[in-house]
């Protein structure tokens, strides 16, 4: 099995590269974001309590996140491995995860960070929300409040994977196959380590 996480601030392209290589790799792809908006969408329970937090550019909870994420994973298993994109974003949920993989017997293999500078982020998500409909991606100030969130909470995680041995960024400007190449490069030689 393959578990990959790909990690970057809001709109690095996790969403993007994640579908790009599911399929290459036969991995089932999980992205907390698109289960949010899905419920949000379908007005579960679920969707009602993330539309408060995503609406304002903020996290949505860690024990609503962990448990949904859990579920999602429990879901899917057995399979050749994973794609989690949007999980983690915090300390509480990495380590929420590694304690669900231990039970599993299963670990995460490598974290891909996508490395984009924060100008070219709010622009990506103000062209996105143009054509979205997404709520958090239609103002500047939200957005910011997106990275401002991004620097508190999820930062750190980088320090957490790399003292796992498990860290690898990436630059994420370019063409999206550029950026899927570089992508590729990093899963390939991991694999084949
Ligand atoms: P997400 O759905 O994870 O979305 P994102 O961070 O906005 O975007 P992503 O990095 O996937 O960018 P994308 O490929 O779409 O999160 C949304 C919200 O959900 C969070 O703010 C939070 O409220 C909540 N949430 C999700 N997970 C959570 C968790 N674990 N805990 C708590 N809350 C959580 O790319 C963005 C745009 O850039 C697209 O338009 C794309 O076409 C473009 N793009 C991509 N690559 C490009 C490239 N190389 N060049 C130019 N443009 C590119």
């Amino acid at each position: 099995m393959l578990n990959v996480i790909i990690f970057g601030k809001p709109g690095s392209g996790k969403g993007t590269q994640a579908s790009m290589i599911k399929n290459k790799y036969g991995l089932t792809h999980i992205s907390t974001g698109d289960v949010f908006r899905k419920n949000t969408s379908e007005g579960t329970k679920l969707g009602n309590i993330a539309k408060q937090y995503m609406s304002k550019g903020e996290l949505v909870p860690d024990e609503i996140t962990i448990a949904m994420l859990e579920s999602e994973i429990l879901g899917f298993v057995p399979c050749n491995g994973f794609i989690l994109d949007g999980f983690p974003r915090t300390i509480l949920q990495a380590k929420s995860l590694d304690n669900l993989l231990i039970n599993l017997n299963l670990k995460i293999d490598l974290v891909i960070g996508l490395d984009v500078p924060n100008d070219r982020l709010v622009k990506r998500l103000l062209e996105r929300g143009k054509t979205s409909g997404r709520n958090d991606d239609q103002s500047e100030d939200k957005i910011n409040k997106r990275l401002e969130e991004y620097d508190k909470k999820t930062k750190p995680l980088i320090i957490f994977y790399e003292n796992q041995n498990k860290f690898y960024s990436i630059d994420g400007v370019g063409s999206l196959n550029d950026v899927n190449n570089r992508l590729i490069n990093v899963v390939d030689s991991k694999k084949n380590d």
